[in-house]
């Protein structure tokens, strides 16, 4: 018996620690540990509400725009309003946000994930003339290796002149990634932490000039999303077909549904198990429970409109800074895969069609979606199907239009914006007191993910996925940081602690 501990993971966002005790060449237990600390939710009481949309994407860099919306959603509830967005607001709010899905994607994949592929050190034997993967061999050459090594070794499976493609495509994804802020910004006006969407609806109207350049634009991501993302994922998926078979979660999937269309919302909410049959989503049915997190609060498992945060670092049942959302009391997975599997439970076409390409160009069965690879996969197909569908709500737009709906701001009320974030489900609740914030929460993507046990002691998603893993090399434990990446955890986002009157909660060792 041991135990690995990986700490912190690299190549995600923000800080975790993975300790996973490994017996017989299987792991028995696994824990994932939020060891991030900070406050948002409290910074907003008694605030102006239309603060939040402001203040909450500070939470995270990588998707303030997810913030952005799950907050705007809380108070055009909250505000009476949500009924009320005029079309060009609600579509230029999602043309916002899914430049931000877009580039969170493709982030993921080449800049967080495919190091655990790819062996990029190859560029350093280049013979040719890719100005980008000269650049990358001059980086190496002076010595710069810091994002490439150290690494775990003895995996990497590509033929030399496969990574130096993979690896051009690992700088251009860099350009790609700049090229989506752009776009963002024209309708945002800045990323991160954009302007742009505000309760009521936006900031900017549609203008022609606009619209002309923001559609030649997103073709040119689309481009790279159709030839060189998607192929690069099912290379990925041929070589490491084993990965179909590591990493399966807890088996039951949640998604909330985001982007607002006239029928609902485009990516359909649900819940989802192995029968790939969905159940409707139901609000009420989520709790988080404190029962091993360094939270003190009698009462387990409230409702985020009641949830309440008081640190207890030292609680010794507490091993995360992270709580443990639940639906129904059970464990359930978000993010690209979740949406997928709810949306192709749902009937949709067009994610149906690819997935069953997917699944028909590697040979697989639906079944195998639950898994690293069917994460990666989900996560392309969904970034193809929102870009997609960008081109085309951006021709509903009617220039010169209304995006915005006045209002008042009302001295009570009560919100709750859910929408999907590129990592998962997103919910905010808000409550309203004297025109200004009582109350607020956010229960975001990677809380359901890297959750730790609950108070029924099941653990958490990314736990599941860990436990039951035969792990070749101890010293080298690829299959771990591969299944933990294949969520794309962020835990910037799923930790928020507070200290309202900056006590110190504790000390700790980075090393
Ligand atoms: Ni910090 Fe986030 C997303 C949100 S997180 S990246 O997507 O919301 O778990
Ligand atoms: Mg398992």
């Amino acid at each position: 018996m041991r135990t690995i501990v990986i700490d912190p993971v690299t190549r995600i966002e923000g800080h975790l620690k993975i300790e996973a005790v490994v017996d017989d060449g299987v792991v028995k237990e696994a824990r994932s540990t939020g060891t991030l600390f900070r406050g948002i939710e409290l910074i907003l009481q008694g605030r102006d509400p239309r603060d939040a949309p402001r203040i909450t994407q500070r939470i995270c860099g990588v998707c303030p725009t997810a913030h952005a919306t799950a907050s705007t959603f809380a108070l055009d509830e909250a505000f009476k309003i949500a009924d009320r967005i005029p079309t060009d607001g609600r579509v230029i709010r999602n043309l916002i946000f899914g430049c931000n899905f877009i580039q969170s994607h493709v982030l993921h994949f080449y800049h967080l994930a495919a190091l655990d592929y790819v062996d990029v050190t190859m560029v350093a034997g280049y013979e040719g003339i890719d100005p980008g993967l000269l650049a990358a061999k001059e980086f190496l050459s002076r010595g710069e290796l810091g994002p490439f090594v150290p690494r775990y070794e003895g995996d990497y499976r590509f033929p030399a002149d496969v990574s130096r493609t993979l690896a051009a495509h690992y700088v251009q994804a860099f350009e790609i990634r700049r090229k989506a802020h752009e776009l963002l910004a024209m309708f945002g006006g800045k990323m991160p932490h954009s302007v742009g969407i505000v309760p009521g609806g936006v900031t900017q109207t549609a203008e022609v000039d606009l619209i002309a350049a923001f559609l030649w634009r997103l073709n040119e991501l689309r481009h790279f999303i159709d030839n060189i993302y998607i192929p690069d994922v099912l290379d990925v998926a041929r070589i490491y077909g084993d990965y179909a078979e590591i990493g399966a979660g807890c088996g039951e999937f949640i998604s909330y549904g985001g982007f607002p269309v006239e029928t609902g919302r485009f990516l359909g909410p649900g819940t989802i198990g192995a029968d790939l049959v969905p159940a409707e989503l139901d609000v009420g049915r989520i709790t988080e429970s404190i029962a091993h997190s360094w939270y003190a609060d009698g009462e387990d498992a409230l409702h985020p409109s009641e949830g309440r945060t008081a640190p207890a670092p030292t609680k010794s049942e507490g091993y995360s800074w992270l709580k443990a959302p639940r639906y129904d009391g059970r464990v359930h997975e978000g993010g690209p895969l979740a949406r997928m599997l709810v949306n192709y439970g749902r009937g949709n076409d067009q994610v149906k069609g690819l997935i069953d390409h997917v699944l028909g160009t590697l040979d697989l069965q639906p079944a195998a979606l639950n898994s690293v690879l069917g994460r990666h996969a989900a996560r392309a197909v969904e970034c193809k199907i929102v870009a997609d569908a960008m081109a085309d709500w951006i021709l509903d737009l009617v220039p010169g239009g209304p995006v915005y709906a006045p209002h008042e701001i009302p001295d009570e009320g009560e919100g709750v914006g859910l929408t999907a974030a590129p990592r998962g489900a997103l919910g905010h609740w808000v409550r309203l007191k004297g025109g200004v914030i009582d109350h607020y929460q956010c229960v975001v993507p990677t809380t359901w993910n890297a959750s730790p046990k609950d108070e029924r002691g099941n653990p958490g998603p990314i736990e599941q996925a860990i436990i039951g893993t035969p792990i070749k090399d101890e010293e080298n434990p690829f299959e771990i940081v591969r299944i933990v990446r294949s969520f794309d955890p962020c835990l910037a986002c799923a930790v928020h602690t507070i200290t309202p009157r900056g006590r110190t909660l504790g000390r700790f060792v980075v090393s």
